[in-house]
């Protein structure tokens, strides 16, 4: 479930908020495991009381063997998937990827605004700044590997690479998916 950080009381997930500022690299645990590491990962929700959210990362693989992206999976949300971008007459679609993800040797999967990402339909509880959001990614070598995802909502509207496309998968994507396809 969600660790909430109790406010005023210092915690393990306190030291994670006060330090998402800094660089990427300096983040207190980057997952490790058979050579597979996740990088920089965030994940937003549209608003308070979304019933979606998407988790951003770069997954390196360190010189392990040729590995795949099997699946993703959360107690965070009903469901989770992996989705991408596609250009359809010049908009951005989402469409969920069904094929297992390449990540080669030395080789990097980048999720990023705009394009490849980790959706999480049917949020258990709504997601505030500063939650941690486990998320487990199963990899057909490297195995299980579970990281601990900070939810940040200051990047939902920033820096994004395609601008307005950003903008559209936080704001547009929870509609899209809606609660009633019935799974
Ligand atoms: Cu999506």
């Amino acid at each position: 479930m969600l660790g909430r950080g109790p406010s005023g009381t210092p915690g393990d997930h306190n030291r994670c908020f006060a330090l998402r500022s800094l660089p990427c690299c300096c983040l207190p645990r980057p997952a490790l495991a058979a050579g597979v590491e996740v990088h920089e990962a965030y994940a937003i929700s549209a608003m308070p009381g979304a019933r979606s959210g998407a988790a951003f990362m770069i997954i390196h693989n360190h010189g392990g063997p040729d590995d795949r992206l099997l699946a993703a999976r959360s107690p965070a949300a009903e469901r989770v998937e992996i989705h991408t971008h596609v250009m359809e007459d010049g908009i951005a679609r989402m469409t969920r990827v069904e094929e297992p993800l390449p990540l080669p040797a030395d080789g990097e999967i980048v999720m990023e605004r705009g394009g490849l990402h980790v959706m999480f339909l049917g949020l258990t509880e709504s997601w505030e700044d500063g939650d941690i959001v486990p998320l487990t990614l199963v990899f057909e070598k490297a195995g299980e590997i579970t990281i601990d995802v900070p939810v940040d909502l200051d990047r939902l509207d920033g820096e994004a690479p395609g601008g307005a496309s950003g903008m559209d998968h936080g704001a547009g994507h929870g509609m899209d998916h809606g609660m009633g396809q019935g799974g």
